[in-house]
């Protein structure tokens, strides 16, 4: 397993639109532990595959609170089949833009279907903070940024902090 390096805004990878996955192979697999890893590592409770620069459409993601058993959750070609009318509102993180927190307003549940790390069918309802994460990863697939809900204000704001701070880090 590898740690791999996560893109940040504004990269226009983080754009793209991932690509359905034809079957779980051993090779789906491989990159799923890698972004494990790399979730892990940062830390975060979600990642999608495209943060990695991978366009698949591929999401780990882990929701076990400090101290408890992890709850690691693989999902591959994921999608939404019923959405709740009623939304709820979370202040979302995303790895892809370190140290910016804002409040989000989507659907309180989604009925999800995808496959697993076994390449096996489940379809459940989802809510709180698994429909929240699982929403925000999506967007991911899709080339969306939870800053994209925002103001021009805020999204330019935001940008312009993780730039900032990527210069300091590399002093390029
Ligand atoms: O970049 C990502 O997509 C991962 C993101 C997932 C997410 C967080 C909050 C709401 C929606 C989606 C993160 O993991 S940000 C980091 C974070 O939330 C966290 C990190 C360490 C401990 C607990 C939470
Ligand atoms: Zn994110």
């Amino acid at each position: 397993m590898t740690i791999r390096p996560i893109l940040t805004v504004p990269d226009p990878v983080l754009k793209q639109v991932s690509k359905p996955i034809e079957n779980v192979t051993d090779e789906t697999r491989a990159l799923m532990d890698d972004m494990l890893e790399t979730m892990y590592a940062a830390p975060g409770i979600g990642l999608a595959a495209i943060q990695i620069g991978v366009p698949l459409n591929v999401i780990v993601m882990d929701l076990a609170r400090e101290g408890d058993q992890p709850n690691v959750k693989y999902f591959a070609n994921p999608e939404i089949l019923e959405t709740a009318e009623d939304l709820s509102t979370y202040e979302e993180g995303c790895l892809s833009i370190p140290d910016v927190f804002e409040s989000v307003e989507r659907p309180e549940k989604v009925k999800l279907t995808y496959l697993d790390y076994d390449g096996k069918r489940v379809t459940e309802w989802c809510e709180g903070l698994y429909s929240t994460c699982i929403q925000h990863e999506m967007d991911h697939l899709k080339g969306v940024v939870f800053i994209d809900y925002l103001s021009r204000l805020k999204r330019d704001r935001a940008v312009k902090k993780v730039q900032k701070s990527n210069k300091l880090k590399t002093g390029i």
